[in-house]
């Protein structure tokens, strides 16, 4: 016999949830672990000769690269002889300027970092995050894939993102081999209606250099980077490797982030027995070391496993913290469900929606839950109104914006044609008008008759082998009618000429570059913060079902 309200609690979806008991010796610590080494520093001739604990002779490759490139040996004395306790203080003080801590950052060692957030409570660590994010204005990234990987839903989804307000989109396949394919559906796409979302297609690393080098990507936030030598080595890296690479995309006019986040070294069983929060200030100050302009961090794909822990979502926005604390742009996580619970998914953003960030998820799937081909995001398509109306309650700007059903139809209709159009004209495929018909009005890949993983991937071997790029999406876009698309695409592919987007937490709007440079977040108190325009509350607020007086009637 049981109090039946168990029997009750067991059929909520929070039971699908799992929680995990603290357990340094298996790598299960989120802010401190007892093998945390203490935070220390030498320095002699302007020259690093120890690092929380570990003397030169003994640094790992990590250790080495955070001392040379990322440790200013002038700033260290300085930096490390403040209390934990009272940096705490200077980074929820108003009167402290965002640049004062930023330059104390730079002669801090990661174990000093881990230990100043942990001083934070949850809303001090939001707190701090308002204060300290890069870029004023808020944006946010979207997830555009279909389990079929068709190149018309793509268009069609990315187009509707856009339109959503989404700064960046990124797609990757179901099957390795369609990535060229879907890279041209989200560019096709991307260049519909307001035109200027950035986009990338997440693959294995030389090939999306391949595909970003080709004009099919503007972005790239693939650069993954962990916080022990055995996980970096086990993925046949190095710090220098990565920094390299991350040279490449600069050169190519590609703007870059690296990805890490809490739990990666820990699910690949090479975690030393250290906290997560303290690995993930080691890839953090690793990524300040490469000269990378932004992170994609907040657990990433390790954030369900943290959420799992106690303390683990406040350690996600801890995380995020050390980022732009470090200066780097944030796209701070939110992209894998961590929970099944929609109290606690709700909970999850709320933090985020009211600070703002560089990029509020790094992913949410604008489409079906069913068609991420990440994972399910912690908002997908399903929620999409949910996220609206928390932007209104709350008075605060999520980056999207409530859709016109008629205008949305149409440039659904127009990116589908759009993408007919390149097909054929680049002699990939014959589109039939049955395929364009179900893609315009499916909410999901479930509804379409159209390309499926199997069928796309000669196309996307095509594009692959006869070299074809943007240059020629462009002109295929001018011979067929779209002219206006065509004009978008090359807009973007000029703007890697100029590099202005390769700034800090650059994103565009109106055709403009906004960055940390230009549209600084310079938070000093009430009144100095980052508040919507006029027109933009009024888009805020016009959600689907809000009554008048008139309409209650
Ligand atoms: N740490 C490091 N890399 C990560 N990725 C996802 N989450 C993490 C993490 N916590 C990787 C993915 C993919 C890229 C986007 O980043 O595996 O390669
Ligand atoms: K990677
Ligand atoms: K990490
Ligand atoms: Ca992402």
């Amino acid at each position: 016999n049981r109090w039946r309200r168990f029997a009750e609690w067991d059929e909520r979806m929070l039971r699908h949830d799992l929680f995990a008991a603290e357990d340094p010796e298996a790598g299960f610590s989120v802010f401190r672990s007892p093998y945390d080494p203490e935070p220390s520093v030498a320095a002699t001739g302007g020259h690093i000769t120890e690092m929380d604990g570990t003397p030169e002779a003994e640094f790992d490759i990590l250790d080495e690269f955070i001392a040379r490139y990322h440790l200013e040996p002038d700033l260290v004395d300085e930096a490390m002889a403040l209390e934990d306790g009272a940096i705490a203080r200077m980074l929820v003080d108003i009167n402290v300027p965002r640049a004062d801590l930023e330059r104390l950052a730079r002669g801090m060692t990661p174990a000093k970092l881990a230990r100043v957030v942990g001083h934070l409570s949850s809303i001090e660590i939001a707190f701090a995050y308002y204060k300290m994010r890069q870029r004023k204005t808020p944006g946010n990234q979207a997830h555009v894939t279909n389990a079929k990987d068709d190149p018309l839903q793509l268009a069609a989804d990315a187009a509707t993102a856009t339109e959503l307000g989404f700064d960046e989109i990124e797609t990757t396949m179901r099957v390795a081999s369609n990535s060229w394919s879907n890279a041209l559906g989200c560019t096709v796409g991307a260049a519909v209606g307001r035109g200027e979302a950035l986009f990338q297609c997440s693959i294995e690393e030389a090939e999306e250099l391949q595909i970003g080098m080709a004009g099919l990507a503007t972005y790239a936030e693939t650069i993954s980077v962990y916080g022990t030598e055995r996980a970096f080595v086990d993925g046949d890296d190095t710090p220098w490797s990565k920094a390299f690479l991350t040279a490449a995309y600069a050169s190519r006019g590609i703007k870059a982030r690296c990805t890490s986040g809490a739990g990666s070294e820990l699910l690949m069983g090479f975690h030393e027995k250290k906290s997560v929060l303290y690995l993930e200030a080691r890839c953090l100050c690793l990524q300040r070391a490469m000269g990378i302009q932004g992170t994609q961090n907040g657990g990433v794909d390790g954030a369900a496993l943290t959420a799992s822990m106690a303390g683990g979502v406040r350690e996600l926005m801890a995380e995020n913290l050390i980022a732009v604390w470090l200066g780097l742009e944030c796209a701070s996580g939110n992209d894998q469900r961590t929970s099944e619970s929609e109290i606690r998914v709700g909970a999850k953003i709320t933090p985020f929606l009211l600070t703002g960030s560089d990029l509020i998820t790094s992913g949410m799937g604008s489409i079906k839950k069913y068609d991420n081909s990440f994972n399910p995001s912690l908002f997908n398509g399903e929620e999409i109104e949910d996220w609206m109306a928390l932007q209104r309650d709350f008075e605060v700007d999520g980056g999207l914006s409530p859709l016109d059903e008629d205008r949305t139809l149409g440039l659904r209709i127009r990116a589908v044609e759009a993408m007919a159009a390149v097909l054929e004209e680049l002699d990939l495929a014959h589109v039939t008008s049955a395929q364009v018909q179900s893609v315009v009005f499916a909410s999901g890949s479930n509804d379409t008759d159209s390309f499926t993983a199997g069928t796309v991937t000669p196309v996307s071997d095509a594009i692959k082998q006869r070299g074809l790029t943007a240059v020629d999406v462009v002109r295929a876009l001018a011979k067929r009618g779209f002219a206006e698309e065509a004009d978008n695409l090359l807009f973007m592919l000029k703007q890697r000429v100029t590099g202005d987007y390769l700034q800090t937490s650059a994103i565009f709007r109106n055709r403009r570059v906004i960055s940390a440079l230009n549209d600084p977040n310079n938070y000093s108190g009430p009144g100095s913060a980052y508040a919507m325009s006029e027109d933009r509350w009024a888009a805020v607020q016009n959600v689907r079902g809000v009554l008048t007086r008139d309409r209650v009637l």
